[in-house]
């Protein structure tokens, strides 16, 4: 019998993460990448001594209490912790992390991406080249929206919202944040911070979604925040699909209320809202905003760090429950 710890590991992870596993734990991989159904988790776990999951599995409270009491830890392999349910872990003693720092370079070049895709239409500008439907020009062509000098305001001001703030000054935005807390004033780097983010929606001719969804920000841009945007705002979501409202944000691309949404995150992925997808004036990304060799990597080994530690009888730099 192995003496190492019995890691679940639910989805095909990078090799070098994999290879790392093998040395440290029994890993019971997953070559396949087949997703789990919560029962197949479940039984998957017995005998197991911890889960390095995604945010693909969904740990509610009943799964959390079918998991084997062998299960001491569950280390994610993401920031994001709102497939798990932390108080349930908390509960029956199962020490949850996650992997921040690692993704914020990739995740704010994505929202970045969003952000200049729904701006200058770019994904309606790559399926018109993309399909022959290019057929002449004129002045009045595919004209977008310019993005150099615009406010911007950034809904979580956390390590994400803080890399996007930066690389937004590339293009001489003017950044206002709304955030839980006023970040120190060399982290704000002359930002804005708006205790209310009510006040901050007049001034946002984009607005970066980068909160986690938490139940204090679940549908957080609903109808009344985005009449509060400027007519023309740009909505960009690099979070979570539960922070907007769908229904809400249709009606305002739809009405010309918003003149576009760039959007890497949807509720009920990958089953997102089909209005979405007709519509000319979104700028759609299958959320790959981690989804970079480097980040990937990163958060593996980020997630084992997490490991190493809880066997070792330490606290992980990184737990959430
Ligand atoms: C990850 C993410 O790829 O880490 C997060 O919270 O949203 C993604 O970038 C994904 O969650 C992996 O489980």
């Amino acid at each position: 019998m192995s003496s190492k710890p019995t890691v679940l590991v639910t989805r095909k992870l990078p090799d070098a993460v994999e290879a790392r596993l093998a040395g440290g734990y029994d890993a019971r991989l997953n070559p396949d990448d087949t997703l789990y159904t919560s029962d197949g988790l479940v039984a998957a776990a017995d005998g197991a001594d911890a889960i390095l999951p995604c945010h693909t599995e969904k740990f509610t409270a009943d799964v959390i209490a079918r998991l084997p009491a062998s299960v001491k830890a569950i280390a994610n392999f993401s920031v994001g912790v709102d497939h798990v349910d932390l108080q349930a872990a908390k509960d029956k003693g199962i020490i949850v992390t996650n992997t921040p720092d690692v993704l914020s370079d990739a995740t704010a070049e994505i929202a970045l991406l969003c952000l200049l895709g729904a701006a200058r239409r770019a994904g309606e500008g790559e399926a018109l080249v993309r399909t022959g439907g290019w057929k002449d020009w004129s002045p009045a062509f595919m004209v977008g929206t310019q993005v150099t000098g615009k406010r911007l305001g950034i809904v979580g001001m956390g390590r994400v919202g803080q890399v996007v703030a930066k690389r937004a000054r590339c293009f001489d935005m003017e950044i206002h944040y709304h955030n839980r807390s006023r970040l120190d004033p060399a982290l704000e780097a002359g930002a804005a911070f708006h205790p209310d983010l009510d006040d901050m929606l007049p001034r946002c001719q984009f607005l970066s979604l980068n909160c986690p969804n938490t139940p204090e920000t679940r549908g957080l841009l609903n109808a009344d925040r985005i009449a509060k945007l400027p007519d023309g705002a740009i909505v960009i979501n690099t979070a979570r699909g539960g922070v907007v409202d769908d229904d809400a944000l249709i009606a305002a691309l739809k009405s010309g209320k918003l003149a576009a949404a760039g959007l890497d995150v949807f509720n009920n992925e990958p089953d997102i809202h089909p209005a979405y997808r007709t519509l000319k004036n979104t700028f759609l990304l299958p959320h790959i905003g981690s989804a970079t060799r480097e980040t990937r990597d990163a958060m593996g080994f980020r997630a084992l760090d997490n490991l190493d530690a809880i066997f070792a009888g330490r606290e992980p730099n990184d737990r959430v429950a």
